[in-house]
This record gives C-alpha cells, structure tokens and sequence, in this order.
C-alpha cells in the first residue's frame, strides 16, 4: 500500500526540517519522521500549518504514506543512525524504492550502503548537501551519487529545489557525479576546500590588522571591495559582515574581537587530508589548514609559550626590515599584495582539490565531470564564487586537464600575483606572522613548477640505510649502491 506523497523526509533537525520545508513549496506533497516524535508535531503544526505536507509517528506509517517508487530522504547525524533508519526503512520498502541520505556521510559507508540497499532490491544514494540552513530552505548545492537507476527518478525534484546560477538563473547545482561515494566524495572535497578558503581568509585578516593596521572598520571596506572582484564569494562576503557586527551581549566594540581564538571541527577536512595521504596527492591546503585549527586549539598552550618564546627582534637586520618596510609602506598596496596572495594561494587550493577528485575517481572508476563538480559549487554552497566559473570553462575546454595550474587563465593569473604572494610571505616570515597556508600555497607552487627536486638525495638515503634501490636519471632499472663501501672515509672515523 502507498500513500499519494511525492516524498518522504526523515531527520528534523536544522538540515532536514528546511529541505521538507523546500521541496514543499516547488510542488510536491511530503512525508515527515523524526524520532522524537514531537518535531514532527511541531512542524506540522508550525513552519508546515497549511502546507502540502503529512505527519507521520512511525516509519512504517512514513512509508506507507510515500508513492512508489518512494522517494525517502533522511537528514540525520551520519554514522551508526543512517545504518539504524536503513534496518528500519528496508522491511517497509518495495523493490525500485529510493533511499537518499543527505548528510556529510563518509563515502566508504555510502558505498558499502549502496551494495547493502541494491541486494535488498532497493537503490541508495548519497547525496551531499551543502548550503547550511539558508541552503536548505531557499537552495542547497546537492552532489547525488550511488545507484545510477535511481537518478532519472529523483532529479527533477532534486534539481527544482537546488540553488541555480547562470545569466538567466536556471542552471540547477545538483548533476548526477558517480556511482557508490561519489557524491559524498565531491562533498568532502567541496568541505576541505571550505577549510582552505577559511585559513587563508583568516591569514589575509590576520596580516592586514597586525601588519598593516588595519582595524575593523578597515577590514570592512577592504573585504567589501574584494567582494567586489576576482575573490567575489560567499566567505568573503560573511566575513565583510562580520567586520561590521557589534558587540551583542553587552560589550563594548566589535564581536569578532571578544570571541576566543580556539576553532572547532566536524571532520570532512580531517578526512580529505587523511585521503589525500592515502592516495598519495599532496593536497597540503587543506591538510595545513586542519592542523591550523589544532594549534589554535591548543589555547592554554599557547598562552604559556606565548610568554617564553621569542619572535623576532625588531630592527636586527636592516635589509629584512627594508624588505618589510617597502611592503606596508603604502596602505593600499599592501592590501592589494594581500589580495594577490590571498588569490594565488586559492588557486592552488582549488587546483590541489581537483587532483584529489581525480585520484580518487580513477581510484573508484567513478567518472567524475570535473566541469560539473565546479558548476555545483557555483551556488548554494559555502565555497559558492565566482571564479568557480572560470574552472568550469577550464575542465569543458580540456576534460583531463592535468592541473588547474596548466590552464592558460590561472596560469596567468598566478603569474601575476607571485610577486607580492612571495613578498607577502617573505615579510610575515621576518614579522614572525603564521601564514601557513599562504606559505604551503606559495610551497607546492614552487615544487610543482620545479623538474628537478632534491628527492635524488632522498632516494639516496633510503638506499644507504635500507637498501630500497633507486632509479637512475640515464638507464631504466631499480638500482642498489653499496654506500658504506663506496663513500669517502671521514677524517674522523
Ligand atoms: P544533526 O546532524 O544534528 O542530526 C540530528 C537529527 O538526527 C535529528 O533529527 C535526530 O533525531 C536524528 N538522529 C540521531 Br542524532 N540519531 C538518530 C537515530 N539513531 N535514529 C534516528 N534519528 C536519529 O542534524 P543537522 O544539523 O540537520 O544535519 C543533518 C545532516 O546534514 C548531518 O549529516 C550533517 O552533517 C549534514 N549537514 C549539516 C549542515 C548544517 O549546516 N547543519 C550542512 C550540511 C550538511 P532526534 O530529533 O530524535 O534526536
């Protein structure tokens, strides 16, 4: 038996509670369930009073109440709960039914859910979602992967309530992107770039008010230009907002200024680092990025150190102090050299994301449209920007291109900018200024660019200790040397 609902919701918490509320208003008819019983009451007597929707007190009511093929979408803490609400949907299910969970779930739970839900004859996707709360409600950028029969099922729906862009504002963020994890792969990758933007954003901050003394006031107008060019994004956007907002709880001056420098964590950049590690792709904005939230974690710590250790001391060495001197000597070239810095170093954040993608999609044989993940991201979601179009141009002019680095646009673009991203670096490295991920940015640059890189030497230490072999740049082969017999005795042995 099957209700007449186009859809069914599970999970009423932040997330879930809005998409209901979203999917509602562009036509379709929904199924609500929470565990806890009373949210649902709350929203059908709520948000939801007078709307096209269906309360239901238990899952087997939820179901019943859905069309088939149902359409069932939980938004609940990933983990052990989508594993519980997956036992309890599968006895109510009929084959050709369509399970989607939307959390920030790991893709190797998806993939094994997707196996599990297939062989009960049911199809499983997992499908990022990302846009917060706002997102949610008004739309989300969604990233559907996992049972490829189930897409020409769900993407009308899924495309009506997903944000849209383009000159006449009807490009859905939500493409199909692959099968099993694929969907919360790309998700991942979107929250570890998320990661990146941030530190860097915090490090412009960081330079600008320290280095260049600038105060909030400042900061506002500065992030409100940059807004207003090639760094156009969300995050810059909220973080010009923030630089305005006063102290609410009673305080004198800004709030930015009273909250505790301690940064917390869900996870999705720890997972893409540890990724990026496992397949081998130094992916090192993120993973700098990550452990720059630890160190600032690390409060009482630092506080402790802050009063022992030394920075450097002030005017010891006059040519680094003329290096620094030149740079902040003009206010607004110094923001200008920051902007630069701050967009180089977000280039190679975007780039190093996209070699993950492709790592991983060749890993997975997941046939990722690189375009595509670039299109999703281009609104709804945290990272949404402008420049995002200009990857999308990149990876439909070339499907495989190797770097983004190696597209002409960003090529010359970071040709551009790597004077004062390297000036910007130089100075907050004799001011004593953590730029970490400025400097790791500015780091693979270098190394990428570089056809010779002293893991020679490397590959000769691992040989002399262990006898690992080493290729030779004139003959092919795995080549051993005996070291201690072949090295020149020291005077001093
Ligand atoms: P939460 O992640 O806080 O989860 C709360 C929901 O999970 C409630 O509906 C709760 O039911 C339900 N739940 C839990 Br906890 N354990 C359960 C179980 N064993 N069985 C059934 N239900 C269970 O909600 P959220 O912040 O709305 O996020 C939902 C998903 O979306 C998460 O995966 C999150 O990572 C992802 N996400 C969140 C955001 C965001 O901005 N918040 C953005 C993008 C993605 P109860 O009411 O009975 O406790």
């Amino acid at each position: 038996m099957s209700g007449d609902c186009d859809f069914g919701l599970i999970g009423l918490a932040v997330m879930g509670e809005n998409l209901a509320l979203n999917v509602e208003s562009r036509g379709y008819k929904v199924a609500v369930y929470n565990r806890t019983t009373e949210k649902v009451d709350d929203l059908i007597n709520g948000r939801a009073a007078g709307k096209d929707f269906v309360g239901t007190h238990s899952i087997e009511d939820f179901v019943k109440a859905v069309r088939r093929p149902r359409k069932l979408m939980m938004l609940v803490k990933a983990g052990p709960a989508v594993d519980a609400i997956i036992e309890q949907l599968l006895p109510h299910c009929d084959p050709g039914d369509i399970i989607i969970d939307g959390g920030n779930e790991y893709y190797l739970n998806t993939e094994r859910r997707v196996k599990q839900v297939e062989e009960a004859g049911m199809l499983y996707v997992g499908c990022g979602v990302s846009g917060g709360e706002e997102g949610a409600l008004k739309g989300p950028s969604l990233m559907p992967g996992g049972s490829k029969e189930a897409w020409p099922h769900i993407k009308d729906l899924l495309q009506s309530i997903a944000a849209k862009v383009g000159p006449n504002n009807d490009i859905p963020c939500c493409e199909w992107l692959g099968n099993g994890g694929a969907g919360n792969y790309v998700k991942m990758v979107h929250n570890g770039i998320e990661y990146g933007d941030m530190q860097l954003i915090c490090e412009a901050y960081q330079l600008l008010h320290e280095l260049g003394g600038l105060d909030n006031d400042d900061l506002y107008e500065v992030f409100e230009k940059w807004n207003q060019g090639d760094l156009q994004s969300y995050l810059i956007e909220i973080t010009r907002d923030i630089f305005s907002v006063k102290d609410d709880q009673g305080g004198d001056g800004y709030l930015v200024d009273k909250i505790l420098d301690v940064a917390g964590a869900k996870g999705t950049g720890k997972w893409m680092s540890q990724l990026a590690l496992d397949l081998g792709v130094p992916s090192t904005l993120v993973t700098t990025a990550v452990f720059a939230r630890g160190l600032s974690a690390q409060k009482e710590a630092r506080v402790r150190a802050s009063e022992k250790l030394n920075g450097p001391a002030s005017g010891s060495n006059q040519e680094m102090t003329a290096i620094v001197k030149q740079l902040i000597g003009n206010r607004e070239a110094f923001v200008e050299a920051v902007k630069q810095a701050l967009y180089a170093s977000k280039i190679v954040s975007y780039a190093q994301g996209f070699v993950q993608l492709q790592a991983a999609s060749e890993e997975h044989d997941w046939g990722l449209n690189y375009g595509n993940c670039a299109l999703l991201w281009r609104g709804g979601c945290i990272i949404r920007a402008q420049f995002l179009d200009r990857i999308k141009e990149a990876f439909d002019a070339d499907p495989n291109l190797e770097n983004l680095l190696l597209n002409s646009f960003f090529e010359n673009a970071v040709e551009d900018a790597q004077e004062s991203w390297r000036a910007v670096v130089a100075a907050a490295s004799i001011m004593g200024i953590p730029v970490p991920a400025f400097s790791t940015a500015l780091n693979y640059y270098d190394g990428y660019r570089m056809a010779r890189l002293p893991a020679n030497l490397l590959q000769a230490q691992r040989d002399y200790f262990g006898a690992h072999t080493y290729q030779r740049v004139d003959k092919e082969g795995a080549f051993h040397s005996e070291w201690l017999q072949l090295r020149k005795e020291p005077a001093h042995s």
